[in-house]
């Protein structure tokens, strides 16, 4: 039974509200449109994927994350390649956001040679180290921790560089996650938790797994600093980045930025009618009404009708980037048999046999 005054998510679970434009006032129109261009990549690139994967060309399992783009987008605006990402079994967004090349996600998703893992690790195993993504791993809150050690690493390094931590409603269900809060509170590492609240893990809504749906309640016990904001307003999400990284790699401190979105497509898959085999029963079409590339382009053309050319131009120019990519990503070879070899054992290996 939930606490009458708990106030929790508020309007933001409503998908009857925040659908107005972003507001970007302010913003440099450039950074703006990148933010745009940014998102459509990420769009269109997961709705080829799920066009493949329907097709039966794609078959390692996809999480699509196609209406949540505005928190990865927002969120990479604020970090640079010597920060460090963990993210977990939806994470083509982090990738490209972070400016991971769209061939590499391509290529791997179809287990070719060139994609970002070599073909080995599908879709939930991407890694790009030299824009700043670590690793994703699908085993829900697995680099949560791991992240939390980057910190620690980075701590001791010096510099001002951050560990950051994406992870969904459901991973906070874990107890990894309360623990890495906890230890990266009391040792004050430089990590930024991003805790993209979609209000599902799987088929389940959030109502039927936690007391509370806002999940700055964790942050709050850890006495750690956080934001709670609309996921699907890139404005808003990169303002409460760099509000919190601020805090992060000056004071050498955690920090916890919840994001409230929603996703399109069923948990695993290209259908937006089922979650793992449970037909989806929540309110779908008026969440689409929340979409977040939609709302920054009505935002930017409210203040200049002109933008459009420049928004239409970014959208052909993600299209042809993606058809050239995957007509590259089709051609490359699978893996060989020698790479299989070669990624499983050591090589180094000394004059006794032992490595
Ligand atoms: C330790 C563990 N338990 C269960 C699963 C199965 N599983 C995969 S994704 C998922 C839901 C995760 O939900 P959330 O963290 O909210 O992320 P979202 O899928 O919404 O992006 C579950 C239960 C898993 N991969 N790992």
């Amino acid at each position: 039974m939930r606490d009458p005054e708990y106030e929790g998510l508020g309007t933001l679970r409503s998908p009857e509200e925040h659908r107005t434009p972003v507001v970007t006032t302010g913003f440099d129109e450039q950074l703006l449109l990148r933010w745009h261009r940014a998102m459509v990549l990420i769009r269109r690139a997961e709705e080829v994927i799920a066009e493949m994967i329907e097709s039966g060309e794609v078959r390692c399992p996809c999480h699509l994350g196609i209406g949540q783009e505005a928190v990865a987008v927002g969120v990479a605006s604020e970090l640079t390649s010597s920060d460090r990402c963990f993210g977990a079994h939806r994470s083509h967004s982090h990738y490209l956001a972070l400016g991971a090349p769209v061939e590499g996600l391509l290529a791997e998703v179809l287990g070719r040679s060139t994609g970002c893992s070599g073909g080995f690790g599908g879709s939930m195993h991407l890694k790009a180290p030299e824009f700043g993504l670590v690793g994703t791993v699908p085993i829900v809150g697995a680099t949560i921790p791991i992240a939390v050690g980057a910190a620690l690493a980075l701590k001791l390094d010096g510099g001002n560089f951050v560990a950051v931590s994406f992870l969904g409603d459901g991973a906070t269900e874990e107890g990894v996650f309360h623990e890495s809060l906890n230890l990266a509170a009391s040792m004050r590492l430089p990590v930024l938790f991003v805790i993209e609240n979609n209000l599902y893990a799987s088929h389940l809504h959030i109502d039927y797994r936690q007391p509370g749906d806002a999940l700055v309640r964790y942050a709050d016990a850890h006495h750690v600093v956080r934001e709670l904001v609309d996921g699907n307003n890139v404005v808003e999400v990169a303002q409460a980045t760099k509000r919190l990284l601020a805090t992060v790699r000056s004071e050498r401190r955690p920090a916890v930025l919840e994001a409230v979105t929603y996703r399109w497509r069923g948990h695993v898959g290209h259908r937006e009618d089922v979650d793992v085999g449970v037909e989806r029963r929540d309110n779908l079409p008026s969440w689409k009404q929340r979409d977040p590339i939609a709302r920054l382009e009505q935002g930017m053309l409210s203040l200049n009708p002109q933008i459009e050319n420049q928004l239409a131009k970014n959208r052909s120019e993600v299209d042809l980037e993606i058809i050239e990519a995957l007509s590259r990503a089709r051609a490359a070879p699978y893996p060989n048999e020698s790479a299989v070899i070669a990624s499983v054992y050591s090589t180094s290996v000394n004059s006794k046999g032992s490595v």
